[in-house]
């Protein structure tokens, strides 16, 4: 349904939007809300105010006319062939994301592709614009947009900026290799407010705006400018977290349980069933976890049927170079382990390249008795809140990496350095081996920590700190105090 331009007080902007194109069988286009835990983040804050989404709707060429879709307006951004070459498979993915990944493997630099980043973060930035009411809330999301905060305030000075980072942000050292970090950095202080996932991330951005632009900053906040146009910016730790009572209810249908039960059984009821789930990103971890795994296997603590490793890769940036040669890694590993450590109708390792439906991953949840989550840099890692969640039945363990986000949340969990294969093993084995009575123990803390700190309630403290922002001059609004 096409529906006429609007303004609206809370804009959101997001490299994608929350839906994907359908086509029918007779050839008629649909849209269907792709499951998440942003979007039922912003539907819980849309509640309250009218809200309007900017982003990408999947597919090159035209943008379609904006729509509504579960009563959020969708205003898309039109991305050409080369605009998803260059600015989000090149510059964000293959520049970009290494970079804030701790360069896991090295980043490219190309001038067009940044060229194609900033044309493309100005389309985004007048899209906002255009939907944005007077004195509207716009909330920008993740590395893609980092131009888009001071894009948006040259428009538009009267509205209110806030920027969330879903990923880490690199130390000076590592950031002060972009050749543009001069202009990232000054795209994100158009912003108000600066959300980042952990308290380090708040501070290598602002040790960044110190030792790379000069700036003077006290505690989390940045003085942008002197005088009579100064402006204070403030960059703070907010972790995301995922819609705990929605998945919580899905875990605890019946069919879910059901279904759970099932995968135990078809993979011939072990003893102890391991699981990994992770997009196919080299910044998981999932070489590693396998080599562990693998020499677990090679000294007989491990072995099908007793344990059985199940492994889901959801495909990702396909077409990034980097990615494709992951796969391959990754695969002849599996290969190779499956090849000499299997036995006749139990695979060591089942590895699966798909995606599943949200009630599939449900269940594979409540199904494993361990979840390895090991990557090498990662922002939050929801996967990991997303186990416990499932975990009604206070069962299974976590083995959960120290470069994640969710580290610094989850301290019941079984922490591991997955660089170091050998604590890797013997955390593996204490997951495994600890007594279940100790296990639930640890289950239930993290279960409370995740309830208490839902996606929900990360929206509305990104979108408190936001109005809570050092005042700017020009605008009516009292003078606030800084928020602890
Ligand atoms: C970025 C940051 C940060 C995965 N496979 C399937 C599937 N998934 C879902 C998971 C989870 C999400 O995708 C993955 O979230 P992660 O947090 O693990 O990682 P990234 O995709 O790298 O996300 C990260 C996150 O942003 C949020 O801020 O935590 O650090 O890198 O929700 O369940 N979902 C379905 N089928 C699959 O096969 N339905």
């Amino acid at each position: 349904m096409s529906a006429p331009t609007q303004t609206f007080d809370l804009v959101i902007a997001a490299n994608r939007l929350p839906v994907d194109r359908v086509v029918g069988p007779d050839g008629d286009v649909s849209w269907r809300t792709s499951p998440g835990g942003l979007v039922t983040a912003m539907e819980s804050v849309m509640r309250s105010r009218e809200g309007a989404w900017v982003g990408w709707a999947g597919e090159s060429g035209d943008a379609p006319e904006p729509f509504v879709q579960s009563d959020m307006y969708l205003r898309p951004v039109a991305m050409s062939e080369e605009d998803v070459a260059h600015y989000y498979e090149g510059c964000s993915n293959g520049t970009l994301w290494p970079i804030y990944h701790d360069v896991i493997v090295p980043a490219t630099f190309h001038r067009f592709w940044f060229t194609a980043y900033e044309r493309v973060n100005r389309r985004f930035a007048e899209a906002i614009c255009e939907v944005a009411a007077e004195g509207a809330t716009v909330w920008v999301h993740d590395y893609q947009l980092q131009l888009v905060p001071a894009m948006v305030r040259e428009l538009r000075p009267d509205v209110r900026i806030g920027w969330f980072n879903h990923i880490p942000f690199p130390p000076v050292e590592l950031f002060a290799q972009l050749p543009w970090r001069r202009a990232l950095l000054e795209g994100l202080l158009g912003a108000d407010y600066l959300g980042f996932q952990r308290v380090a991330d708040a501070q290598n951005f602002v040790r960044a705006c110190r030792q790379l632009l000069g700036l003077p900053t006290k505690g989390d906040t940045i003085s942008v400018s002197r005088g009579a146009n100064a402006r204070r910016v403030r960059a703070s730790a907010v972790p995301i977290s995922i819609d705990f009572v929605g998945l919580q209810e899905l875990a605890r249908m019946p069919e879910t349980q059901a279904r759970a039960k099932e995968i135990r059984e078809s993979l011939g009821n072990p003893d102890t069933l391991l699981l990994g789930i992770d997009r196919l990103d080299y910044t998981k971890g999932i070489g590693h976890r396998i080599k562990a795994y693998g020499e677990l296997l090679e000294e007989g603590k491990v072995a099908p049927p007793r344990e059985i490793f199940v492994q889901v890769a959801t495909p990702s940036r396909e077409r990034v170079a980097a990615y494709r040669d992951l796969r391959q890694e990754i695969e002849g590993e599996v290969g190779r382990l499956n090849g000499d450590h299997s036995v006749i109708g139990s695979a060591a390792v089942q590895y699966l390249h798909h995606a599943y439906p949200r009630d599939e991953m449900a269940a594979l949840y409540l199904a494993a008795d361990v979840l390895l989550v090991t990557p090498l840099r990662d922002g939050m890692n929801l996967v990991a809140k997303e186990y416990v969640t499932c975990r009604h039945d206070e069962g299974g363990a976590l083995v959960l990496s120290e470069f994640t986000g969710a580290f610094h949340e989850l301290h019941q969990a079984f922490v591991c350095n997955p660089h170091d294969i050998e604590g890797l093993k013997q955390t593996i084995m204490r997951a495994i081996e600890t007594p279940d009575k100790d296990k639930r123990r640890l289950m239930r803390a993290m279960r409370r920590r995740v309830a208490d700190h839902d996606v929900q309630r990360w929206a509305h403290r990104f979108l408190e700190n936001l109005s809570h922002a050092p005042e700017r001059p020009g605008t009516s609004k009292a003078q606030h105090e800084d928020r602890p």
